[in-house]
């Protein structure tokens, strides 16, 4: 007891320079080294200067990262859950040495802030995982970013704050802690209660966020997460819509709004400890722990990281440390006899309790099925339909892949003539011949240069799908790889199908429509798919379709059914 409080001491530790002091030190940082900071080292960064990670004064050194990933703690002992360290590429490192001052700089080059680095290390990744996540199983988000796309090398060292880091969306929405603070001493506001979502809030929400603080007896702070959230989640421009509307539903003067640019790293216990603590340097006196806090979902074995109330118990732990109180609560559930919602525990037998999942939410969304208004507003609900559309007029991306001559081209002209009949949606046609004319002339058929052109393809074709449009890719797309990462790339904005279009290369070789087989063979045509340059089988397409057995108009059929069954057009 007592460190924390000490350490924050009520205050708030902003870590901007003056104007005067901050244009001294954008000139001086021209002669320095420069990183441009990414997605969320801006989020870590935005919330280290104005005070919302206080008593951080900067990135992580080495110490307190250490105790940090061990204890929960800094150096000094003061309870801090999460490290915050800025991960840079070994190349920069290289041009770094203690006591050396580095420019952090927004992707357009704006200098945000200087740091006086005082730690440069190679940190043990997994080590971290295990430490802070309780696992290294990349299924959990944080271990991904953490494994997968953090650089391999930490700096470390205190912050100059030159300019805040700039946004253009919902301006009016943004307070920093310091604001925050300012409002609720103006607004008479002695008790807050805040509530962390990364979700559009439903009736559940509203009622649960209206009984805490009824019970405390205080406002209520609804303080979103707009930073980054679980990849998948709805983006925060339809949430924020959503929040506004449900707003509308609190008693007037009672309830307010506010955005969060926090990157999350759906840590559950350690993060709901990190949140409260957040969420105290904004000035709130109590905050909302529900059931899985920041939970990440399943590991790869389909088995939860953490326990529903795993988050409740690390609060209850260090309750005497935090200068927060927790307000736990259970999952809220709709009882229909009392056309109410109560805390699954207050429940009686013979209750009938109606609840729509997560999942069945997301599908009738899909659908375009009946949302019921016991769990949510219309408003919300017509809210996420806008950029929720059903299926039917979702975009979406036929992707062949196949041998040269296998038939791909046959059969994408055939279903394009066919989605063109039933009309509704406008159709491009990227074929492999006609990308290397348009998008692809400079390139020839290394492995390098194949991926630079699947990977165009990939990109216009997640364009037309994310503005609703149907994309039919008709490539070789030889490498396994470069074809998971344009699934990657358009699934988050549409539909996406891959065919394998699995005419064997005897077939192909037979035919030879272009005689590139005959060259091949003859060593005048270099790295020739299937010949000289692998082709990965797909190990599990949408379809498979082999020419031998079916016609390019039976083949384009079979995939109109399957868009049918998949609800895509009806
Ligand atoms: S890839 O691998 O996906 O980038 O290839 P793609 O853009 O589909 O281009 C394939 C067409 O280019 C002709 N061609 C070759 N194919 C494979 N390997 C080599 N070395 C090669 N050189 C030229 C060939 O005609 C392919 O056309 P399709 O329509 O597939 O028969």
């Amino acid at each position: 007891m007592g460190a924390f409080k000490e350490a924050h001491g009520g205050e708030l530790r902003a870590l901007y320079l003056s104007q005067q002091d901050a244009e001294a030190e954008k000139r001086k940082a021209v002669d320095c080294v420069s990183w441009d900071l990414n997605e969320r080292q801006l989020c870590d960064i935005e919330l280290l200067l104005n005070g919302g990670f206080s008593p951080l004064e900067g990135f992580l050194g080495r110490k307190d990262y250490e105790a940090v990933v061990r204890d929960m703690r800094l150096a000094s002992g003061v309870l801090w859950p999460m490290p915050i360290t800025l991960d840079v590429t070994e190349a920069l490192a290289k041009q770094l040495k203690v006591s050396d001052t580095l420019a952090l700089r927004d992707p357009e080059g704006v200098l945000v802030a200087t740091m006086e680095v005082s730690d440069i290390w190679t940190p043990d990744k997994a080590a971290e995982a295990r430490g802070v996540f309780g696992t290294d199983d990349t299924a959990h988000p944080g271990v991904n970013y953490l494994l997968n796309r953090a650089h391999p090398v930490y700096v470390g060292g205190s912050l100059r704050g030159v300019e805040a880091p700039l946004h253009y969306d919902f301006r009016h929405l943004r307070d920093s802690p310091r604001e925050m603070r300012d409002r609720f001493a103006k607004l008479g506001w002695r008790k807050v209660v805040a509530f962390q979502t990364r979700n559009p809030m439903h009736r559940a929400h509203q009622e649960l966020t209206f009984r805490a603080a009824r019970e405390v007896e205080a406002n209520l702070l609804i303080q979103p997460v707009v930073g980054m959230t679980k990849p998948g989640d709805i983006d925060h421009y339809t949430r924020v819509r959503c929040y506004e509307n449900i707003l509308k539903e609190y008693p007037e003067q009672t309830t307010s709004l506010s955005l969060l640019p926090l990157a999350m790293r759906m840590g559950g216990p350690r993060e709901a400890v990190w949140h409260a603590i957040i969420r105290k340097n904004y000035g709130c006196t109590h905050f909302i722990v529900g059931r899985d806090h920041a939970g990440p979902g399943n590991d790869s074995k389909g088995k939860p990281f953490y326990g529903p109330y795993d988050a409740q118990k690390l609060m209850t732990k260090h309750a005497e440390e935090l200068d927060i109180t927790m307000v736990p609560f259970q999952n809220m559930v709709y009882v229909e006899d009392k056309a109410q919602y109560i805390p699954e525990d207050e429940i009686k037998e013979g209750q009938n309790v109606l609840n729509i999942s997560g999942t069945e939410f997301r599908r009738r969304l899909q659908e375009g099925l009946d949302i019921p208004d016991w769990f949510s507003y219309p408003q919300v609900v017509a809210e996420l339909r806008k950029t929720h559309p059903p299926r039917y007029r979702q975009g979406f991306t036929v992707f062949f892949t196949g041998l040269s001559g296998s038939g791909k081209s046959t059969i994408a002209n055939a279903l394009m003539v066919k989605l063109m009949e039933l009309g509704g949606r406008r159709v491009t046609l990227l074929d492999g011949d006609v990308v290397r004319k348009h998008l692809s002339s400079e390139l020839g058929f290394t492995r390098e240069h194949r991926d630079i052109n699947i990977l165009r393809i990939g990109f216009v074709a997640s364009e037309i799908t994310k503005n609703g449009g149907i994309a039919i890719c008709a490539p070789i797309a030889p490498y396994v790889q470069t074809r998971r990462q344009v699934a990657e790339m358009i699934r988050p904005v549409g539909g996406f199908l891959e065919i394998h279009v699995a005419t064997p290369l005897k077939v192909c070789e037979e035919r030879d429509r272009k005689g590139l087989y005959a060259k091949a063979r003859a060593g005048i045509i270099k790295e020739f798919t299937g010949i000289s340059d692998p082709y990965d089988v797909p190990q599990d397409p949408d379809m498979s379709i082999d020419t031998q057995i079916i016609s390019p108009d039976n083949a384009a059929h079979r995939i109109i059914v399957k868009l049918e069954s998949m609800g895509y057009i009806r």
